[in-house]
């Protein structure tokens, strides 16, 4: 996909705020910090567009983006941060699990994973909610750039077992930073338009 455009279209936070169109989305799923509005920007050509920080808990809305008037990406908040209270946690699960299992125009979500580090336990989980809910999914393997090429498919077999995951769904080794993966993983989000 070339993309010509993209634009922030709102920020929500429940299902009333949510775009009133059926461009097919794309969620995105992850461990705090883990470099999902990096990967946003990256498939955008955009450096800013979505808010990145070197601390964790940075995206805390549902984040509609439209690209090209054809799609939407959603950034979702991520998992696993320690430093918010409970109840704030409780909000934010609820959120998230709404936006997941109501939203028609969801064609899959693009799981983010860390290539460095086994899945966590909060990883585990995640796949398996989309599992049950038979939500497509793609996993993303990023910061490839932080290990060297040579440790790659190893890393990536970690991925694959400790997630036990599902040979129907696709893997992509993936780099914000150098750009890798980035082609491949338009390939496979136009195959779900
Ligand atoms: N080296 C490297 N750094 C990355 C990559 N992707 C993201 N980062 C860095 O990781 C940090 C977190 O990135 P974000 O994109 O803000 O992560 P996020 O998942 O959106 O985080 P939250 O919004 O807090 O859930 C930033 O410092 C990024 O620069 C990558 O592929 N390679
Ligand atoms: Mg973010």
């Amino acid at each position: 996909m070339k993309v010509t455009s993209s634009e922030i279209v709102i920020s929500a936070v429940k299902p009333e705020q949510y775009p009133e169109t059926d461009l097919p989305e794309f969620a995105l799923a992850g461990r705090s910090n883990v470099g999902k509005s990096s990967f946003i920007n990256k498939m955008l050509n955009r450096k800013g567009l979505a808010r990145i920080s070197s601390k964790p808990g940075k995206t805390q809305t549902l984040n509609f983006y439209v690209i090209n008037e054809v799609l939407h990406f959603v950034d979702v908040p991520g998992y696993g941060y320690a430093k918010v209270s409970k109840s704030e946690r409780a909000a934010w699960g609820k959120m998230i699990e709404t936006y997941l299992t109501t939203r028609e125009q969801l064609r899959a979500v693009v799981q983010i994973v860390d290539l460095r580090h086994p899945p966590s336990e909060d990883d585990v989980m995640m796949y398996d909610f989309l599992k049950h809910y038979e939500i497509p999914c793609i996993i993303v393997a990023t910061k490839a750039d932080k290990i060297p090429k040579g440790k790659w498919q190893k890393h990536l077999k970690i991925t694959r077992e400790k997630l036990n995951f599902d040979q129907n769904d696709h893997m992509i080794l993936f780099s914000s930073e150098t750009g890798l993966g980035k082609d491949q993983a338009w390939s496979i989000l136009e195959s779900y338009m």
